[in-house]
Formats: C-alpha cells, sequence, structure tokens
C-alpha cells in the first residue's frame, strides 16, 4: 500500500497493526473511501479512540502552508472565539493572505447584529495582531453565509489551494462537507464529531483542474475548555441550539455557578441584570457568596454538574481572578463554557474557572 490516506480523517492508512493509529482491514482496503478503524467507529458508534499525536506534530504540519502559495480560511467559533482565534497564525502560514470566518452563527440569538458583530472581530482580530483580509460569518451546520463566503474566496484565491485552518472543533471539517455537498450531492464525506482533535492529516477536496480545498487538523489551544472534561460533560456544555440568554437580577454578594465547572461572584454594586449566554442544557444556580464556597465542596459533580466523576479527576482546581466593570456593555467571558454580560457602571465581580482555563473581560459581542 502506498500512502494512502483515510477519507475521514488524513490519516496515513496501514493494515499491519491494528492497535495502531490509521488501521484498516486489508480486505477494506479496496473500497472507494476506505476509512480507518478510529473514523468508523467514531461514525457509526460515536466512539473516540485516544490517539498519540502531539500537538507540536500538528502544528509542523500546518506550518508547511508557509511554503505554499496559497490562500488561508482561519475558522474560529463565534462561541468560543477567545479560545479559537490565533494570533499566532501569520507565523504559521507565512504570507498568505488570511481570511477570518466566525462559525456556529445559528448558536447566537436571531437578533444579533451582524454588522456590529463583523466589526467587533475586526477589532478583536486587530488587537491580537492579527492581519486579516476580509471577516465573515457563518453556519456551516445550516448553510448560512455560505453563498458570499464562496464569493469572497474565488474572488481572493486566484486559481490557488485554499487551507481550512483553526483551532480544533470549530467546525472545519464540517464546513468542507457543506462544500462537498454542494457540488457532489455527497453528505458527511469527512469525519467529523464533537470530540477535539478529530482530523488528524491534511485532507484533499479538489476545486478544479489545478487547486484544491483543504482540510487540516486542528490546533491545539490548552485555554479550550473540552481538554478537561469528560465525553458526556463535553456533550452538556457544548451548545447545539440557538442560546437562550438567562437573565438574574443579582443583589452584591450573590453567586451564579454554572455546574460546578465556574462561578461568577457580585462583589460589589447596585442590583444588576446579569444575562448568561450558555448551553441551554448547563445548569446554573444561584446562591448567597457566603455559602458558596461550601456548597462548592459539598456538591461539586452531584448538585452542582457538570464536572461528573471523570472530569473531576482531571479537572484542574477552580482559580478565582477579579475584575473591575466600569462603563459600556462588558462580557466576562468563560472560555468554551460562555459568557456573562452586564451593562453596569462601576462593579466589581470575581471569576472563578479551571486553572488554565483563564477568564478575560471584553466588550459585549452582542
Ligand atoms: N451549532 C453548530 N455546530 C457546528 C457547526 N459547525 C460544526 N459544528 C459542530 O462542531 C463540532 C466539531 O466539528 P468538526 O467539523 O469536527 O470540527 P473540526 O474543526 O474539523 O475539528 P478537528 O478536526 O478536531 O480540528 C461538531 O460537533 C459539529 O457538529 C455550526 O455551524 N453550528
Ligand atoms: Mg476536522
Amino acid at each position: 500500500m502506498n500512502d494512502m490516506v483515510c477519507q475521514g480523517c488524513g490519516v496515513l492508512l496501514q493494515s499491519k497493526n491494528p492497535k495502531d493509529l490509521g488501521y484498516i482491514p486489508s480486505s477494506s482496503l479496496e473500497k472507494d473511501s476506505p476509512l480507518c478503524k478510529r473514523c468508523f467507529r467514531l461514525k457509526h458508534y460515536n466512539e473516540i479512540q485516544d490517539v498519540e499525536i502531539r500537538d507540536d506534530d500538528f502544528l509542523r504540519m500546518i506550518s508547511s502552508i508557509r511554503n505554499t502559495k496559497s490562500l488561508v480560511v482561519h475558522l474560529i467559533d463565534i462561541f468560543d472565539v477567545h479560545g479559537t482565534m490565533i494570533q499566532s497564525l501569520p507565523g504559521i502560514v507565512g504570507d498568505n493572505p488570511i481570511i477570518l470566518v466566525g462559525n456556529k452563527m445559528d448558536l447566537l440569538p436571531k437578533s444579533t447584529n451582524e454588522r456590529k458583530l463583523i466589526q467587533w472581530l475586526k477589532a478583536s482580530a486587530k488587537e491580537a495582531g492579527l492581519s486579516v483580509v476580509d471577516v465573515l460569518l457563518i453556519s456551516s451546520e445550516k448553510g448560512h453565509g455560505f453563498q458570499v463566503l464562496g464569493e469572497k474566496i474565488d474572488a481572493l484565491r486566484k486559481k490557488r489551494d485554499v487551507y481550512i485552518v483553526g483551532a480544533t472543533n470549530v467546525g472545519k471539517s464540517t464546513f468542507i462537507n457543506r462544500l462537498i455537498k454542494q457540488s457532489t450531492g455527497y453528505s458527511n464525506v469527512i469525519t467529523t464529531s464533537y470530540f477535539p482533535g478529530t482530523t488528524l492529516g491534511f485532507i484533499e477536496i479538489p476545486l478544479d483542474d489545478q487547486s484544491s480545498f483543504i482540510d487540516t487538523p486542528g490546533i491545539i489551544n490548552k485555554n479550550q475548555m473540552s481538554h478537561y472534561v469528560s465525553a458526556e460533560d463535553l456533550k452538556i456544555i457544548t451548545p447545539r441550539k440557538e442560546i437562550k440568554p438567562r437573565v438574574y437580577q443579582l443583589n452584591s454578594g450573590q453567586t451564579l455557578f454554572f455546574g460546578g465547572l465556574a462561578r461568577l461572584d457580585f462583589l460589589k454594586g447596585e442590583k444588576q441584570s446579569f444575562v448568561c449566554y450558555f448551553s441551554n442544557e448547563l445548569q446554573i444556580h444561584r446562591t448567597k457568596l457566603e455559602n458558596a464556597d461550601k456548597l462548592y465542596d459539598n456538591h461539586a459533580g452531584d448538585l452542582l454538574s457538570p464536572p461528573d466523576q471523570q472530569s473531576m479527576d482531571q479537572l484542574p482546581p477552580l482559580q478565582e481572578s477579579k475584575f473591575h466593570v466600569g462603563e459600556g456593555k462588558t462580557d466576562i467571558v468563560f472560555p468554551g463554557l460562555g459568557w456573562v454580560s452586564t451593562d453596569s457602571q462601576n462593579i466589581a465581580i470575581a471569576a472563578h474557572s479551571p486553572k488554565g482555563v483563564t477568564v478575560t473581560k471584553r466588550n459585549a459581542l452582542i
């Protein structure tokens, strides 16, 4: 077998060792679109097999883009901008032009003002030192924004290859699957899943005689909550549908728990409303600040869940960061979980999140 790669994840196929990556029984090799054992099990049983590829192997692979002349589509998850915008991307892809594309727009409330959101993203990219030629918003799951993006890509690629690059789980493979569906009618050609680290190698989908769309493995960002929770918990914290904002009127001295994965304390200020944008499945508990530590000690993992037991075993302890919110609408962001928006003046807040998943403050996204 000469360098055949799996259609689902791009890994090199082999029939020698069932325990190693890329295994495929030799009898299945003749198939039109051969799938490795891992993709087969993911597709049919939604079961993930751990892989032994290190973050820097992926990074080295993706860095080969800098030696090409191509167009780069940097896909980010609009629900986790902080965790998925890759500041160091120009260093990785060289001088190639970058289009920044916010995916998963179907998760934001329908009332979201897209024009303002694009301005906001442009400003965030600039602040991060990421120079981009354009910013667009799409939903790979629903098809929203695809026509405009398709025209943009055609205009900018000048017959060159188009690499889809981004952090793990932002929806790169789902994006390419939609393009394949639109042009050939075939569905779900590339393996996708809600587990991080699904795609393992480059997967080329021909665009015309001389150029291709290329799916790439996700760049691993340890600031993503998905690396610390169990598969069951990941299912709960990952929003699948439009987020219904939940509004809490809080007095100072009150606390909100987001499951038992994060917590927000209202330390000082007048009574305010706090608008919470999290997966509709994630329970929010309100309590008195003075009882919060005890509640967490006694009930993390049961009343306050997720985390489940498996996540508890791997989750770093909660760490506190304090914020002062001055004027203007502000979001307190828990990367990978969601955010809390407040339009208050002069208040003090403490946010708690697993150590390593750093909470940040930003101008409100919505
Ligand atoms: N709500 C919503 N979910 C999406 C969208 N696009 C992708 N997803 C979901 O996001 C998860 C990750 O999708 P993938 O396409 O596997 O992501 P990826 O970027 O290829 O991930 P890696 O290969 O691990 O780097 C899956 O559960 C998808 O169903 C979208 O537009 N909206
Ligand atoms: Mg993928």
